[in-house]
């Protein structure tokens, strides 16, 4: 459980930084599972999720890279245990505010050495609006993540704004000249330690220019009382329930369709 400091901390700022959630072995088994997941698929299609705004943000001559896969849970039955691990959903339920924390995705990003492709910075808003908000990240370092390795850069109190124009082109991001990297706060980790952000609070990351691989686990989760305001980024297992119950089910008389959806084990996505 997170202590009363640390909610406070993540309601002033936007985001905070739990040191040690998972073990370093824990940290090290799903390092693991990521990389073995990450060797199978590279076999069968292209695994790079670089953003096409990203590479303005490359200034070597390489070609950065960014390993990607959505949805870990039905590759690897650890990142299903992962995704309802007490000690994460516990701190989900304290952040959102709530008994309740539903799934929206999770996505695995691997930045490989020495050219690990950067976030230009953003808030997830724009890909996935929420009515009340609720939404938040949580980033399971699964290695150590220094600033050389590109790590997650914050700017705090930004979830106070609101939702922000964004550009569309090459990923949803703010506009480079007037939200540089360099200004975000970094917050390095160590693997084992989760980073908990709202999709309001602007973020990015560098470019990896270490010599190791920083892998990490992104589980996006919400309040299920909070409707996506648009029907955008639907996924396979969006919906599940990660900690308590979901009251929408039985709040509102379901219609013929709502019914049919509830029936194919869809819910609210
Ligand atoms: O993992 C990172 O460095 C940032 C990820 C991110 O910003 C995102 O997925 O929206």
């Amino acid at each position: 459980m997170l202590s009363p400091d640390q909610v406070a901390f993540y309601r002033e700022h936007g985001y905070v930084l739990v040191k040690g959630l998972l073990s370093t072995e824990e940290a090290a088994a799903y390092r693991q599972e990521c990389h073995a997941l990450i060797t199978r698929l590279q076999t069968i299609r292209d695994v790079d999720a670089t953003w096409g705004s990203a590479r303005k943000l490359s200034t070597a001559a390489v070609q950065t890279r960014l390993l990607h896969c959505h949805d870990v849970q039905f590759y690897a039955a650890a990142f299903a245990r992962l995704i309802v691990d007490d000690r994460l959903t516990s701190a989900a339920a304290a952040l959102i505010g709530g008994p309740n924390v539903q799934l929206h995705h999770t996505k695995m990003f691997i930045k490989p050495p020495e050219k690990g492709s950067p976030f230009p910075m953003h808030q997830d808003q724009p890909y996935f609006p929420h009515d009340r908000h609720s939404m938040i990240a949580a980033i399971c370092h699964f290695d150590d993540a220094p600033l050389e390795k590109g790590c997650v850069r914050v700017v705090p109190g930004s979830h106070k704004l609101g939702p922000l124009p964004h550009d569309r082109e090459g990923g949803w991001h703010l506009p480079l000249d007037r939200y540089p990297l360099e200004d975000a706060v970094p917050c390095p980790a160590k693997a084992g330690d989760v980073l908990f952000f709202s999709y309001l609070t602007i973020h990015g990351s560098g470019i990896n220019v270490s010599a190791e691989a920083r892998t990490t686990v992104l589980v996006q989760m919400r309040d299920p009382l909070d409707p996506p305001s648009i029907r955008t980024h639907e996924s396979r297992g969006q919906g599940m329930m990660l900690r308590g119950i979901d009251p929408s089910c039985c709040t509102v008389k379901p219609s013929s369709e709502a019914a049919a959806a509830t029936t194919m084990g869809g819910g609210a996505m």
